[in-house]
């Protein structure tokens, strides 16, 4: 059996997206990200889940990045990080990034599920945690929220 989940990201700016996510039920398997990030600046641009699925008040209402065990802010390939730390997608020179992202620390079930959660992207690089300042160790220091998205079940 497969899980299924989208997620399509909107903002007050023109930066547009839907990202796709499919994990396989057997235990330990990676969830897999999929899609298309439009009109951003050229480069890196932080993604993260955040832990609240809700958007009231844009993505603001979305609060932190998601981190059920309380650790410092990292990057996808570190021991030490939120859960909801995906790193940076990284947009062409025409402005998309094609998110193919694959992280065995998020879930589409259990203790760390992303659904009902909201992805966000970013205006700035993510420094993952190594800018050297208290602000990169809670949010990697990548700026403004572009655009976002609650994250719910799909077919
Ligand atoms: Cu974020
Ligand atoms: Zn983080």
């Amino acid at each position: 059996m497969v899980r299924r989940a989208v997620c399509v990201l909107r903002g007050d700016g023109d930066v547009t997206g839907n990202v796709y996510m499919v994990q396989d039920d057997a235990e330990g398997s990676p969830v897999e990200l999929s899609g298309e990030v439009k009109h951003l600046t050229p480069g890196q641009h932080g993604f993260h889940v955040h832990q609240f699925g809700d958007n009231t008040n844009g993505c603001l209402s979305a609060g932190p990045h998601f981190n059920p065990l309380n650790h410092n802010h990292g990057g996808p390939t570190d021991s030490i990080r939120h859960v909801g730390d995906l790193g940076n997608i990284e947009a062409d020179s025409t402005g998309t990034a094609h998110v193919k992202i694959s992280d065995k620390i998020i879930s589409l079930a259990g203790l760390n599920s992303i659904i009902g959660r909201t992805l966000v992207v970013h205006a700035s690089p993510d420094d993952l945690g190594k800018g050297g300042n208290d602000e990169s160790l809670k949010t990697g220091n990548a700026g403004a929220r572009l655009a976002c998205g609650v994250i719910g079940m799909a077919a």
